[in-house]
């Protein structure tokens, strides 16, 4: 029986080529595993997969009466549905713990590392011995590159920038850095795309003290790219926010060179960001500089702020 490896919800470059990358190790461990996604691929994943010639991996959004594995998420929100009909046999993940639990023993893995990549990466060689393939190297580079944001972000750790130097050797990759820069054009293409879709782009809801909680995160090379589109994006999170019963919907508008998040806010309680923050909403958005991470300066603040 085939054992399906799944990222989150609104796939993200991490999640997409771990999901594979991690189907590739346990292939070699001898399991019949199958990489899928419970989305559509971003622009820069995209371009990752043509870059290292690698398939799209199937879509599944429903686990009943299958085997599965996660990558780069334990959260049910961010689970496919009905988590709890299949068997999950596997967690491989760099986030905080989530609410899923199982019945049986299982493989469990989280590191507090900047990418699910560079936990895999462990996995590989010092777990399982095992040798990496070029190709798939190149997509567990990449997803480093992308989740620290080039080794900007919070959340990157020295062993993130070793690891990424081990699989640029492996992938056969000059210049990380150069690559890095063409990914984040990549995943800073705004034009044309619809409001809503771009808030959902790289998106995740979280229960916050009882509550649900939307945070989507657009990384751009210049804040300059959404400057004539707020307002289409404010009115289209409203939106969002009503669509999803959502007491919150936060978007983060990162500035990458800049090194911080203009962050977009439809609230039912506009006093929680003064909370979170330190700072008060000013009209619809708030600057936070040095911000770049939901997960690491979003996340746990918000949190707190929520009694969660
Ligand atoms: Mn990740």
């Amino acid at each position: 029986m085939a054992v399906y490896v799944l990222g989150h919800k609104n796939p993200d470059t991490d999640s997409i080529t771990a999901a594979i990358a991690f189907a590739e190790l346990q292939k070699k461990l001898g399991v019949d595993a199958v990489p899928a996604r419970q989305g559509d691929l971003n622009p820069e994943s995209e371009l990752v997969l043509k870059k290292f010639e690698v398939e799209v991996p199937e879509l599944v959004t429903d686990v009943t009466d299958k085997q599965y594995m996660l990558v780069d998420h334990s959260d049910i929100k961010q689970a496919p549905d009905n988590w709890d009909k299949g068997e999950l046999l596997a967690i491989v993940d760099h986030h905080k713990v989530g609410d899923i639990t199982t019945p049986n023993p299982i493989f469990f893995c989280a590191m507090p590392v900047g990418c699910t990549g560079t936990v895999l990466y462990k996995l590989y060689v010092d777990l399982y011995k095992k040798e990496i393939d070029p190709k798939v190297a190149g997509l567990m580079l990449s997803a480093i590159l992308s989740d620290t944001v080039l080794f900007k972000s919070a959340t990157c750790t020295p062993d993130d920038k070793a690891v990424a130097e081990e699989l640029a050797k492996i992938a056969g990759v000059d210049d990380m850095m150069a690559w890095g820069m063409e990914m984040a054009k990549a995943k800073s293409a705004v034009e044309g795309v619809a409001p809503k879709d771009l808030i959902f782009r790289d998106y995740k809801d979280f229960n916050m003290g009882g509550k649900t909680v939307g945070i989507g995160q657009l990384e751009l090379v210049s804040l300059d790219l959404v400057a004539n589109m707020k307002d289409d994006l404010y009115e289209a999170m409203k939106e969002v926010k009503e669509e999803g019963n959502r007491h919150s919907v936060f978007l983060m508008l990162t500035d990458i060179m800049q090194e911080g998040t203009e962050l977009m806010v439809v609230t039912d309680d506009p006093s929680i960001v003064e909370k979170a923050f330190g700072k008060p909403l000013e009209g619809r958005s708030v600057w936070l500089p040095g911000v770049m991470s939901r997960k690491k300066q979003m996340v746990p603040p918000l949190e707190k702020a929520f009694g969660a």
